[in-house]
């Protein structure tokens, strides 16, 4: 999509510090972190979020999982970790381009604020 930002970061038009990438997913460090490891792992495909999902997706989105579990491995995240999406503007979603928060390496409260 022409206008999106994580669009662009995943065709290298914007720059972003990128982890992960491959043929349909990228992960890359949250230019805001909200915890020592904050990436946000998203499908190349223009997505504008979770409740745009259609039954077409279910391979992407569990490569996005897989991805999300190696990274966390790598990051040697065992006492645990959060990963969530946020849909629309009461959970705060600011991108509109389907992107999951991998965050670890602090405790975290529940529920979310
Ligand atoms: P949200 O779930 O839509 O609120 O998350 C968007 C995230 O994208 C948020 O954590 C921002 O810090 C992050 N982000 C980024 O990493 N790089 C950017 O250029 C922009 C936002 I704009």
């Amino acid at each position: 999509m022409a206008d999106c930002l994580f669009c662009k970061i995943a065709a290298g038009e914007i720059p972003g510090d990128i982890v992960y990438q491959d043929q349909d997913v990228v992960a890359f460090n949250d230019i805001h972190p909200q915890a020592p490891h904050h990436i946000l792992i998203i499908p190349r495909a223009h997505i504008a979020s979770m409740a745009e999902l259609k039954p077409e997706h279910g391979d992407i989105l569990m490569k996005v999982f897989t991805v999300a579990n190696q990274l966390a491995r790598d990051l040697k995240l065992d006492s645990g970790y959060r990963f969530v999406t946020n849909i629309g503007p009461d959970a705060g979603q600011s991108v509109n381009h389907l992107h999951f928060h991998l965050l670890g390496g602090r405790q975290f409260g529940w529920p979310p604020g």
